[in-house]
């Protein structure tokens, strides 16, 4: 099973809206495997958004990951990768479709609720950036047999 890394971004804890945001992964199906609450450092927000770095709105991304502490979570599930990026909509959430995260939540492309990695290599990086492995869980998902069929897993 695929593992990845959610955020949720200061968007969603200022608004009030972080528990209802990880109910919707827990509601599809995914099990939650990590979670904790941290405030990114410069160092670490650097090397998340190292593709971004040049951009002239990099110091906007950064001083909004900052606004307030945010909620790092790892899901975990059949192809969680892709599933997650789908539940999170595209980036501007002016433009994602109703019925994802985005879409239902955001009108604004840096205060866009979520990030989640965008493929199984950068997944595993993401997670060892923000986890320890003490810090992920391996327990049974009781109800397995009722999310999948049992030649999905
Ligand atoms: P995503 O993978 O959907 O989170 O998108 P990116 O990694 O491309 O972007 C990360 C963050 O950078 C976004 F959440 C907001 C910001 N960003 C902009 O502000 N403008 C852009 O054109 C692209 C990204």
């Amino acid at each position: 099973m695929q593992k990845t890394l959610v955020i949720l971004k200061p968007s969603a804890i200022q608004r009030g809206i972080a528990g209802e945001i990880i109910s919707r992964f827990e509601k599809k199906g995914l099990q939650i495997v990590g979670m904790k609450m941290v405030e990114l450092s410069d160092e670490i927000l650097e090397n998340h958004y190292a593709h971004l770095k040049n951009k002239p709105f990099f110091s906007r991304i950064k001083n909004s990951m900052q606004t307030s502490p945010v909620i790092l979570m790892v899901a975990k599930g059949v192809g969680a990768v892709e599933v997650v990026r789908k539940m999170a909509g595209v980036t501007n959430g002016r433009e994602a479709l109703p019925g994802t995260i985005r879409g239902d939540y955001s009108v604004s492309v840096q205060e866009n609720i979520v990030h989640a990695s965008d493929s199984i290599e950068t997944a595993d990086i993401e997670i060892k950036r923000f986890f320890s492995e003490d810090e992920i869980f391996e327990y049974p998902q009781q109800l397995l047999p009722n999310i999948y069929a049992n030649d999905e897993y």
